[in-house]
């Protein structure tokens, strides 16, 4: 696959280097580039002096298809197609990231996800369509009509069909969490532009797979996350044991986020990022070894992902610091301070400064609470005790006559239920 990569901007130089990489990620070889500087054409998009330029470029270079990082309307689409050599393609910014997630959705919920992306991305085509022709009056006209009608139709129904699947796939994923929660962990969450190195730090972070596994199914269980130099290495989620010290924590890596994604792709992609929205922690890391403008920006695209939905306190991870010397790297640090207040710096590949990290999120997760329990002397209490010695820190345990004192530090979730079972335990001893 050969492909031609162009792309307008109202002002300022088009910087090409994002574009190539997603074209190289979707297994594109990039045979020529195109750039204007100019407001948008109505009809192409680029100017038509330019577009008879691309057209002319794509013949030369033998491209295949060609790739614009632009919004293209469905007219602007057609009429830079109809300049191009037959047969070439014309792909958008949107559809090439959906072709990188369908070649590499390997889960059900991915494909899903993909699905719902291209049928949403259709919608709005076949609405277009549909009152184009029931407006025309001419019989010819009212069958296509009637023929859109029945594929907007469709869309809509298997839009529906999707959701349903997709929500019944979050609520187990809801319940897991939960269940991980009450066995005492802490759910920590790497977020961050795609290629930030989160996969890297998940691997200097995490001890090999151990989670104690008592259903038969974790699907985002996986021994490898791996990380390569292109974008969106990661597609799915991977969650492992990581070492901090003190407290279990589940790490969950995911899917990096990529800037100018259109709504209605984020949200078709929502379950994948429920891991980092519904995390006690996210770790927000950032590539450290780009321009200081460069991670601005990908800061922004990365908190307006999370802005409306996450739940829990960000700590922004400045890593590739082995990259950067400290000069620049304080400087980078203060000029990013706004967005990114009082970072941890690490470099994931090193390991340098991990144990800081590590640290960190033991500080920033909720903190345990106290609680004392009396409870009488039996072996359903005998089982609750040993239940609180897996989920808490005992710092007292006392027999005295016929009841057991215990004094112990867990977090809220564990307490809660520690003070259920211990209420159980009473009514069935008082019956
Ligand atoms: N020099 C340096 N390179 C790093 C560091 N951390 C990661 N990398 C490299 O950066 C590239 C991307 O790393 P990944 O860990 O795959 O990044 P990711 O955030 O998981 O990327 P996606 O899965 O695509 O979202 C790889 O080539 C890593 O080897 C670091 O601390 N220093
Ligand atoms: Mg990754």
């Amino acid at each position: 696959m050969k492909a031609v990569v162009a792309k307008r901007v109202e002002r300022g130089t088009a910087d090409l280097t994002e574009i190539k990489d997603l074209a190289q990620a979707a297994g594109y070889e990039v045979v020529g580039e195109l750039t204007q500087t100019r407001e948008e054409d109505a009809a192409y998009a680029f100017g038509e002096g330019k577009a008879d330029e691309l057209a002319a470029l794509t013949a030369e270079s033998g491209a295949d298809t060609v790739i614009v990082d632009n919004r293209l309307g469905p007219y602007q689409t057609y009429n830079i197609g109809g300049k191009l050599p037959e047969g070439v393609e014309v792909v958008d910014r949107f559809t090439l990231i959906l072709d990188i997630f369908g070649q590499r959705a390997q889960t059900r919920k991915a494909q899903l996800q993909v699905e719902l992306a291209e049928l949403r991305y259709e919608l709005p085509r076949a609405e277009a369509k549909t009152s184009l022709a029931t407006r025309d009056e001419r019989p010819g006209f009212m069958g296509l009509g009637e023929y859109d009608q029945s594929r907007e139709r469709d869309i809509k129904n298997q839009i529906a069909e999707i959701k349903r699947e997709l929500d019944a796939i979050a609520d187990k994923a809801e319940t897991r969490r939960e269940q991980r929660r009450e066995s005492g962990f802490d759910l920590v969450a790497l977020a961050g532009y795609t290629n930030a190195g989160k996969s890297t730090l998940m691997r200097r972070l995490a001890a090999e797979l151990d989670v104690d596994e008592n259903e038969d199914r974790h699907p985002d269980l996986e021994t490898t996350a791996e990380s390569e130099d292109r974008l969106f290495t990661t597609l799915g989620t991977t969650t492992r044991r990581a070492d901090t010290g003190q407290r279990d924590v589940l790490l969950t890596d995911t899917v990096g986020f990529v800037s100018d994604l259109p709504h209605w792709l984020v949200e078709s992609f929502e379950s994948t990022l429920d891991s980092v929205y519904h995390a006690d922690l996210v770790l927000l890391v950032v590539d450290a070894s780009e321009d200081v403008e460069e991670m601005r920006e990908k800061l922004v695209t990365c908190h307006d992902t999370l802005y409306e939905r996450n739940e829990a306190p960000i700590v922004t991870v400045l890593n590739k610091i082995d990259r950067v010397d400290d000069e620049e790297l304080a400087e980078k640090r203060e000029a990013l301070a706004a967005l990114a207040p009082n970072p941890v710096a690490v470099s994931g590949l090193t390991g340098e400064r991990v144990d800081a990290l590590r640290d960190r999120i033991e500080d920033e997760l909720p903190d345990w609470q106290f609680e004392r329990l009396v409870l009488p002397l039996g072996d359903d209490t005998m089982s609750l005790v040993s239940w609180v010695h897996d989920h808490a820190n005992v710092e007292r345990e006392d027999y005295e006559g016929e009841q057991v004192t215990l004094e112990f530090e867990a977090r809220p979730a564990i307490i809660e239920r520690a003070r259920a079972k211990a209420s159980d335990l009473a009514t069935v001893e008082s019956v």
